[in-house]
């Protein structure tokens, strides 16, 4: 399925199994515009539960941070794309040869600078390369709400790329900042799913996000 913008969430689903992401689902499947998965749901679950995620008709990203030599990059793009992935989130820090090879078999994501602490250490300062570099393959680039000038400044070389951002509430990025700052997508997580009432949590988060001045 293609990523419509709509709410301006996609919901990273990092819970551990298949029961409690199928309840999660339940309960924001309204709010949401997409589905991220990664490492925890798929390392329990299975890569097969992506397929299974599809009744909820909603795009689905697999974040994988693909970040290996090109050939087995691209593999574990094939895999995630034959298993039901519309996307796959790719490092960009690897370099051409592997963001080229990923292109050739999936959508991708590049990362180009990410939102924890630790990314100002070597990403920060490489970011602006990395979203040109993705300009050239991708889809769209992962950008930092925790940094709201990180994305303002990769906006003006990213063109038509699609800025999807995480880091919102839990990790301290304000809801609905990084969406001002010209990403097109919040993804949020916790924020959501560990709320007491996730289909208030994803319901106000989308408020919060129209809502930003
Ligand atoms: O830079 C990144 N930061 C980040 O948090 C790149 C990511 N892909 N993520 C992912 O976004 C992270 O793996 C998690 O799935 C989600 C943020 O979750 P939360 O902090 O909203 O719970």
């Amino acid at each position: 399925m293609i990523l419509k913008k709509d709410k301006g969430i996609i919901l990273a689903l990092d819970v551990e199994s298949r029961v409690e992401a199928v309840r999660v689902m339940e309960e924001v499947e309204d709010y949401i515009d997409a589905i991220k998965v990664g490492y925890p749901l798929i390392l329990n679950t299975g890569l097969g539960f992506i397929k299974e995620l599809g009744r909820f008709k909603k795009p689905i990203i697999a974040d994988f941070k693909v970040a290996d030599i090109p050939e087995i990059s691209r593999i574990i793009c094939e895999l995630a794309v034959e298993n039901g992935a519309d996307y796959v989130i790719v490092h960009g820090f690897v370099g051409e040869d592997v963001v080229r090879e990923c292109s050739r078999v999936a959508k991708i994501f590049v990362v180009a600078e990410m939102s924890h602490a630790g990314a100002e250490t070597f990403m920060k300062e490489n970011a602006e390369e990395i979203t040109g570099l993705a300009a050239r393959y991708a889809y769209g680039i992962v950008a930092p709400a925790t940094r709201p000038q990180s994305i303002a400044k990769l906006k003006k070389i990213a063109g038509d790329l699609v800025i999807i951002s995480p880091g919102v509430r839990t990790q301290g990025g304000v809801p609905g900042s990084a969406i001002k700052a010209g990403a097109d997508f919040e993804i949020i997580g916790r924020g959501i799913y560990l709320a007491d009432d996730p289909r208030e949590a994803a319901r106000g988060l989308r408020r919060k996000g129209e809502n930003a001045d």
